[in-house]
């Protein structure tokens, strides 16, 4: 029998700049909605990509001295890169640059024509460069774009325009007919009542912009990027190739998921293209809320934006896929904080499921020689609670509630605890040696259980689950909805390999180190420069840089990267600096060393430290490269 199809979509993001915390949540969110899909047994199609045309890009290219292509391919690889570390599983990734979108935007654009709802007029209006959209006059906030503040600009040219007017009755008639079309609830009712309020014809190309698809048959115009855009949905799929296989089993999609800044595109101009096409629209489109920082949007518009960079490094992509998920209430706002990162660390992952599995194991390892217990367990409270535990992941997780279903798989967790210590096996084996029948049914219960939340974690900690299973001697396979029924752990078999899932972290030492790398120039997260931004040389003048001797060199206790320096600056006495190179340098082998040091820097406490300056380095994702000088100058003397 042909398995149900699950097409999920994130939204294909701008390659003007990198990518930070909002597009990592986008993709992790649908990579663990398509393993969850996968392990219910869902033909899952799973699609991410690039928006690679329109007035941004072509701007930011320009700044940079790049042609768009070459900055769009700079960017791309640094996506796959993330998207590799955060072991996500998209089946393809689309690039709107690529021949076959193009074929596929002719195609669609083909189908509107033939249906008579494009016309040539000329537009005069405002446009936003940020959103890439039109507003009206009347819709601007004090001169500004209404959705998110941006600047905008006046345009005056000819343009092709889609016949959107047209579409307000039958949108309206088709959000009627299926109110799930767009979730949450309060989303839906935000873009029935913009359509209430009437629809304006869409001008979708553009005349003085020379940066996208050239519209068919009139290359002096370039589609607008909106419609060249959500057409992604279908040209990744093969629509308007000659091989139409995967868009026949794939088309409509289950769920596009996007954040709820870019809602009215997907759920006004998408399916109003597709109803002029007389293609299906999609099932439903998901507007989650954004994440915040300082209450305000993190974008990259604002430059308020966090590259979670060194969370990954340091706690690793579960951490952070945990993190996103858990904190979110999904579609609401939430706001973004490494205070709030480091305390769900600390408390869920080291302490809740680290401590729970390392004590349970610690026990089987003991008791059964490194086995699982010889004996399963048909009947015992904690299979209720996990049964229950599953029902409700179950139910949550196809209602798309993450948090409700990790907060359902860490109660799971605490009545493992709660079992162990109310039938205390240590006292059982006491009593009645390691070859009573109770012990060995106590312990298959708990690690039963841990293998359940394993099992139901993976979705989320893909590589956690799968060490999880290890240790509890399960080869990694994709798990099947089977592997969610009770009593699947196998008797007598050899546990696997110890090891502390998530070690404590050190609060301190983290904000230290964090702070340490904060002052650092990072040159592969630098942002482009624009004209603005230069520095006068009277300004670079203020900073001191100067020559040092480094006289002592020791670690600073309790912590990994610092170290604690005392450099003679030539000043008579010596400075004492604190830098954040000890993952890199042996401290005993910098002394005697001439480095660089930003002198008039204002004092920085560091784990307890002072630091009175700054010590230069190249800093290569995050690993510092100390700058020396050619000849033993003095210590003292002046850098320019
Ligand atoms: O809009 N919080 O691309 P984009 C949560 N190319 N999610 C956020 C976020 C935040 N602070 N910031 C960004 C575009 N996102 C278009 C899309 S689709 C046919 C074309 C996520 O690079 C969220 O999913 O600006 C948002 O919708 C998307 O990134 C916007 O990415």
């Amino acid at each position: 029998m042909a398995r149900d199809t699950f097409y999920i979509t994130t939204p294909i993001y701008y390659v003007n700049d990198l990518p930070h915390i909002g597009h990592i949540y986008t993709t992790v969110v649908a990579d663990t909605v398509a393993r969850y899909k996968r392990m219910r047994g869902f033909d899952v199609r799973f699609l991410t990509g690039t928006d690679e045309h329109g007035q941004k890009m072509d701007r930011t290219a320009k700044q940079q001295g790049l042609p768009p292509k070459a900055l769009a391919d700079r960017v791309v690889s640094r996506y796959h890169e993330l998207w590799r570390t955060l072991s996500i599983t998209n089946d393809d990734f689309i690039r709107t640059t690529e021949p076959r979108h193009h074929a596929g935007v002719h195609a669609l654009i083909a189908l509107l024509k033939a249906k008579g709802d494009i016309y040539k007029g000329s537009y005069e209006g405002w446009y936003c460069a940020g959103c890439e959209a039109f507003f009206p006059e009347s819709q601007l906030v004090d001169g500004k774009c209404p959705d998110q503040g941006h600047p905008v600009e006046m345009l005056k040219e000819e343009s092709y325009f889609f016949r959107l007017s047209a579409y307000q009755e039958p949108l309206l008639r088709f959000y009627r007919e299926n109110p799930e079309c767009i979730r949450p609830a309060s989303r839906y009712n935000e873009v029935v009542r913009f359509v209430e309020m009437g629809l304006k014809d869409l001008s979708i190309s553009r005349v003085s912009l020379k940066w996208g698809i050239p519209w068919p048959g009139d290359p002096e115009h370039v589609v607008y990027v909106w419609l060249d855009a959500l057409a992604n949905y279908i040209t990744a799929l093969g629509f308007g190739s000659a091989d139409q296989t995967l868009y026949r089993r794939y088309w409509p999609a289950t769920l596009h998921f996007v954040g709820k800044d870019i809602l009215r595109f997907h759920c006004v101009y998408w399916p109003a293209f597709l109803m002029s096409a007389d293609l299906p629209l999609p099932e439903q489109v998901f507007g989650h809320g954004w994440w915040l920082r300082d209450e305000r949007k993190m974008s990259k518009s604002l430059g308020n934006v966090v590259r979670p960079d060194y969370l990954i490094e340091r706690f690793g992509p579960d951490a952070l896929r945990y993190f996103l998920l858990r904190e979110m209430t999904f579609g609401q706002d939430a706001s973004f904080s490494d205070e709030g990162f480091l305390g769900r660390y600390n408390a869920d992952l080291a302490n809740g499921l680290g401590n729970a599995s390392s004590r349970v194991l610690a026990m089987a390892r003991r008791y059964f020689d490194g086995k699982t217990p010889p004996e399963p367990c048909e009947e015992s409270p904690l299979r209720d609670v996990a049964e229950g535990a599953v029902r409700r992941y179950i139910e949550a997780m196809d209602d798309y509630e993450f948090q409700r279903a990790l907060e359902g798989i860490w109660e799971l967790l605490t009545a493992v605890d709660g079992y162990v210590n109310e039938k205390a096996p240590w006292a059982i084996v006491k009593a009645e040696g390691v070859t009573s029948l109770r012990v060995g049914r106590v312990l298959y219960n708990c690690l039963e259980a841990l293998r359940l939340a394993a099992v139901m974690v993976g979705p989320v900690m893909p590589g956690t689950a799968a060490r999880l299973l290890a240790q509890l001697g399960i080869t990694p396979a994709v798990a099947t909805e089977n592997a969610l029924r009770w009593g699947g752990l196998a008797v007598n078999r050899m546990l696997g390999e110890e090891g502390a899932l998530f070690p404590r972290a050190d609060v301190e030492a983290f904000f230290a180190e964090v702070n340490v790398d904060e002052s650092k120039p990072d040159g592969a997260t630098a942002p482009a420069t624009a004209e603005g931004d230069l520095l006068g040389i009277e300004e670079f003048a203020r900073m001191k840089l100067v020559v040092g001797q480094v006289m002592v060199a020791e670690r600073v206790p309790k912590s990994k990267k610092l170290v604690r320096l005392e450099v003679d600056l030539g000043e008579g006495s010596l400075r004492q600096l604190v830098a954040g190179i000890g993952a890199q340098y042996e401290p005993e082998r910098l002394i005697g060393r001439r480095i660089v040091v930003v002198a008039n820097l204002k004092p920085a406490v560091l784990m307890g430290v002072e630091s009175r300056g700054m010590l230069l380095a190249a800093s290569v994702e995050g690993a510092p490269y100390l700058l020396s000088v050619d000849a033993d100058v003095p210590p003292g003397t002046g850098v320019k």
